[in-house]
């Protein structure tokens, strides 16, 4: 990587502040934009676990009882997706992360859509029993639909290093907190999916997902790991 993993110094948005839980791959992937936008703000940690999303302050703010959470002065958002492009439309001149032209814009709106309505679903059905019920495993159907979006994945990195073209945008970093995930419940078979596998390799090297991801995932993987071994039938 080259690059020291400590946060550079970064522009304080005081005005703001982030509810979140570490462990929640959605919160990782505002976590992370901040980190690639290089923007601080008020963060709250939440124990999802002690119910504390569920508080009548959190209930004011998100009656959905979801993390996370973002306010900035009057606005409120819940949802990853929306605060990641808020944050980068509001705060990121460079376009960098979140293109500016109409096309360049709706491809990544296009990857959050996919993210949201098909990888975070998937996640949240064989994760979900063994987070909070009394499951112990994924079962087959859990596993071959993990395994449909990755090859969905596949097939949308033919050709790129990037899933927006050339260089990391928010369209890798809401991916890179889904995927990193599910692969501690379904490791990505670097054999049946190598483009995928080679991403993830790439995204685990840059600077963002070193500083707001890693901690996080290892937060998720001891929890996962608390139980009695993950079996894949
Ligand atoms: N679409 C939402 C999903 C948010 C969501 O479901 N968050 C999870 C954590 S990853 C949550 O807060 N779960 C509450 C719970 O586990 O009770 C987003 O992307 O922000």
């Amino acid at each position: 990587m080259g690059l020291s993993a400590s946060k550079k110094l970064s522009t304080g948005l005081k005005h703001c502040t982030l509810w979140k839980a570490d462990r929640s791959p959605a919160c990782r992937a505002v976590m992370m934009s901040l980190d690639a936008m290089n923007l601080s703000v008020t963060e709250v940690d939440i124990n999802i676990d002690k119910e504390e999303h569920k508080t009548p302050q959190m209930l004011s703010l998100n009656p959905l009882q979801t993390l996370p959470v973002f306010k900035d002065r009057e606005l409120v958002l819940c949802d990853s997706h929306a605060i990641c492009t808020y944050l980068a439309g509001r705060y990121c001149d460079s376009g960098r992360l979140l293109p500016k032209d109409p096309g360049g814009r709706s491809i990544v709106d296009q990857h959050m859509h996919y993210n949201s309505g098909i990888l975070y679903p998937r996640f949240r059905a064989a994760a979900y029993p063994i987070l909070y019920g009394n499951c112990k495993y994924l079962n087959a159907q859990q596993i071959m639909d993990i395994e449909c979006t990755y090859y969905d994945l596949e097939c949308m990195l033919v050709g790129k290093c990037w899933f927006g073209g050339s260089w990391a945008t928010l369209s890798d970093i809401i991916f890179a907190s889904s995927v990193s995930t599910l692969n501690i419940l379904v490791p990505v078979d670097k054999y049946k999916f190598p483009r995928l596998s080679g991403w993830l390799y790439r995204v685990s090297e840059e600077l963002f997902y070193v500083t707001a991801n890693k901690k996080g995932l290892c937060e998720f993987t001891k929890r996962i790991g608390e139980l009695p071994q993950v079996q894949k039938s």
